[in-house]
């Protein structure tokens, strides 16, 4: 069916009777598209199974393999004079699905998102990924290069979704009927971006463990690495699972079930100084040192200048931290940003870090526009984009509480949760490290779940995730709308999402 719906497209467009089409055109004319400040540098079909990815690319080598053929077009981007932005545009030669996805980054980025390229392109879809503007995944391009950190924090994204539903169009001879955002991490932060500011660019939006707040987390990320200059402070594997094993133990059956999941860690009042040591240090216990890192992770930065309250890390996330602090991504990305972006100063550390002071220069000038906390998201809502961000509760690079945050803000902002709630789902993912993994459920298909919402009209009520161990499922759990978390009914197994409803706590 979808074949002769291009099949149609094509005799309109071009006007003869070709033998079999699924596309209007060939992979190699697609070069010359002509667009102001778009320059198509390669355009060539790539066999079955033939894609590698440069430099060898970074695992994927099964996923790479299994592709279908498809089309693979090159252009680099200058939408300023210092802009470099280099994207790429997959197309099925057959089976296209008819949509159109854009994929998002990681970090700093540097790179086009290759792997996530192979997801999208075996499930049909036409799909683009952008480097962001630069090479590598270092900050110090932004160092005197405002328009670059422009074309970071959102510039670069929209012009790849512009200049790739326009490559979809002269290879189609049809516009996506369909387009979706697709992102985690960084890309989450990407996708609160386009739904705040290019409202008409996708009809869908998954925000997975969205850095909405980068500004937050690099304040956050160097307030903790600063405190763990000093090693007493810095916790072990070990000790990291005393205090998880301590929360758990005081916190598991607040949401009514013993199951090793926090459901609500914002219930979870946890006091660290419990474990501390009472005679001489032992496996068991927590030095006070450790004590006051633990709490210092925990705790808000309350910015003195703008009164902004930064949350810290929920109880549960303990087996990510590192001796780095909240991860070591976390970390270098903080790091970079006031050497590269606030400070101009490569060799700028942790230690000259002050917190009355760096906090505010965050979300000053260019560098405040990576953040993605504006909350009018009515223009998105009003064309019916739909927005579908989750965040694992044990997220221990961005925090879980940036998300719930940012979701009662939006709710308050764009006329209450009913309202809200038809545009607009928050799914908290109980026991989910950053982006997957984790001893809770964390396997899901949430782009399933927004197609259905976008293309049908039908609103996920719950997403049903899985947990795995050994490559065996040993778990499945609804993950829930928040602020509804999953109920056990009762009866039946623990380990069976069927056995649970999701309810307001
Ligand atoms: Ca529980």
């Amino acid at each position: 069916m979808k074949r002769t719906t291009y099949f149609l497209a094509t005799v309109a467009v071009i006007g003869f009777w070709p033998a079999a089409p699924a596309v209007a055109a060939s992979c190699e004319s697609v070069a010359s598209l002509n667009m102001p400040n778009v320059k198509v540098t390669s355009a060539a079909e790539v066999a079955a199974g033939a894609f590698t990815p440069p430099g060898g690319g970074r695992g994927g080598g099964a996923a790479f393999a299994s592709l279908p053929p498809f089309c693979r077009v090159a252009a680099t981007l200058t939408p300023s004079s210092d802009s470099d932005i280099k994207i790429e545009v997959w197309l099925p030669t057959s089976g296209w699905n008819g949509k159109f996805q854009g994929v998002g980054n990681g970090a700093w980025t540097g790179s086009i998102a290759y792997p996530a390229m192979a997801e999208a392109l075996r499930r049909g879809y036409a799909v683009s990924s952008t480097d962001t503007g630069h090479v590598g995944g270092s900050a110090s391009f932004g160092m005197g290069h405002p328009e670059k950190v422009t074309d970071f924090a959102y510039r670069s994204e929209h012009e790849m979704t512009v200049t790739g539903k326009a490559v979809v169009n002269a290879f189609y001879a049809s516009a996506p009927k369909f387009s979706y955002w697709v992102g985690c991490s960084a890309g989450g932060r990407q996708a609160m971006k386009a739904a705040q500011m290019f409202p008409n660019d996708y009809d869908g939006i998954i925000a997975g463990s969205p850095g909405l707040d980068w500004s937050g987390r690099t304040a956050q990320a160097v307030r903790i690495a600063q405190a763990l200059q000093k090693e007493e402070a810095r916790f072990t594997p070990a000790k990291a699972q005393v205090l998880h094993t301590a929360v758990v133990n005081a916190c598991d059956a607040l949401d009514g079930l013993k199951d090793g999941l926090i459901e609500n860690p914002a219930a979870c009042k946890f006091d660290p100084a419990v474990l501390v040591c009472k005679g001489g240090e032992e496996p068991a216990c927590l030095t006070q040192a450790q004590v006051d890192t633990a709490k210092l992770i925990y705790s808000p930065i309350v910015d003195a200048k703008t009164k902004r309250e930064i949350p810290g890390l929920a109880p549960g996330s303990e087996l990510g931290w590192t001796d780095m602090g909240w991860s070591v991504s976390a970390r270098a990305t903080g790091l970079d940003h006031f050497r590269y972006l606030i400070f101009a100063d490569p060799q700028w550390d942790v230690q000259k870090f002050d917190v009355a002071n760096d906090v505010a220069r965050l979300t000053e000038g260019v560098s405040g526009a990576i953040d993605a906390r504006d909350t009018n998201l009515k223009p998105f809502f009003d064309r019916g984009g739909k927005l579908l961000q989750y965040h694992g509760w044990s997220d221990p690079q961005i925090t879980p509480l940036n998300s719930t945050a940012y979701y009662d803000r939006a709710v308050a902002a764009n006329g209450g949760r009913s309202k809200v709630h038809s545009s607009y789902r928050l799914f908290m993912a109980p026991g989910m490290a950053h982006c997957g993994g984790g001893e809770g459920p964390n396997d899901f298909d949430e782009l399933a779940a927004l197609e259905q919402w976008v293309e049908q009209g039908k609103a996920p009520d719950m997403i049903q995730a899985s947990h795995a161990r050994d490559g065996k499922v040993d778990r499945t759990r609804p993950l829930c709308p928040y602020p509804q978390v999953a109920s056990y009914k009762g009866s039946g197994s623990i380990d069976d999402a069927a056995n649970f409803v999701c309810k307001q706590p």
